[in-house]
């Protein structure tokens, strides 16, 4: 049996409009293959919870657990929705590429977030369904880049392009900008689980896995 050390876990945060893709973006970083995830939709109801690990790619060789916040685009949910706004370490902001609304919808939400929750959480924006007609100009896309310093790919969740490099930059992101904090227990979305802790797991409370 192979037994995995994690020494962080990473909170972070998917949002966009409904039917941007954002199950599927998780989906295909969490069981990626070789041929296409099957077209379905089944609309996320209001938040659900998946964990993907991953390396931490430097030669520390430190394991890194995504605890990932699928969250719902219909804003029947919006208020709920706050909570996994809060205290993460980053944030994937889904839009579709052949819907203009869902890239205006995901600027207002990026907006709202960094003014918030300040500049030290990481964004990465993912344009989603690459495959389908571009309706949103390169220029506005560097635009909203450039103004709230997120991270950008363009992905296509049905073949999985972009999605693993997505989400690694990500994480390589969050862990540099943790590293170079001095911040330790207080950086918000990160929980430290070190090494000389208990190996006892009745030690931990659940919180400290999701939080
Ligand atoms: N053409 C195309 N379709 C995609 C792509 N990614 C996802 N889809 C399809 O888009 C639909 C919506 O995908 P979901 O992942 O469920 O969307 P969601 O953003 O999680 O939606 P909510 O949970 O309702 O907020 C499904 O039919 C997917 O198969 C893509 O890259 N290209
Ligand atoms: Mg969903």
């Amino acid at each position: 049996m192979n037994i995995v050390n994690i020494d962080y876990i990473f909170k972070i945060t998917v949002l966009g409009d409904v039917y941007t893709g954002k199950t599927t973006l998780i989906d295909q970083l969490k069981y990626p293959s070789s041929k296409s995830i099957e077209e379905k939709y089944l609309s996320t109801v209001g938040v659900e919870y998946q964990t993907v690990v991953m390396e931490d790619g430097t030669d520390e060789n430190k394991i890194i657990k995504l605890g990932i916040w699928d969250t719902s685009g219909d804003e029947i949910f919006a208020g709920i929705l706050e909570t996994y706004y809060h205290n993460v370490s980053g944030i994937v902001a889904v839009f579709s590429r052949d819907k203009i609304d869902s890239f205006k919808n995901v600027i207002q939400k990026i907006k709202y977030f960094r003014e918030r929750y300040g500049n030290t959480p990481q964004i990465l924006l993912i344009q989603n369904k690459n495959d389908l007609e571009h309706k949103i100009s390169k220029e506005e896309i560097d635009e909203v880049i450039r103004k709230y310093n997120c991270l950008y790919f363009s992905c296509n969740s049905l073949t999985g392009e972009n999605v693993f490099q997505a989400f690694d930059s990500l994480k390589n992101s969050i862990y540099q900008s943790f590293l170079s904090s001095g911040l330790e227990n207080k950086f918000p979305g990160i929980t430290i689980l070190h090494k000389d802790f208990p190996k006892d797991r009745s030690y931990y409370s659940c919180w400290d896995f999701l939080w």
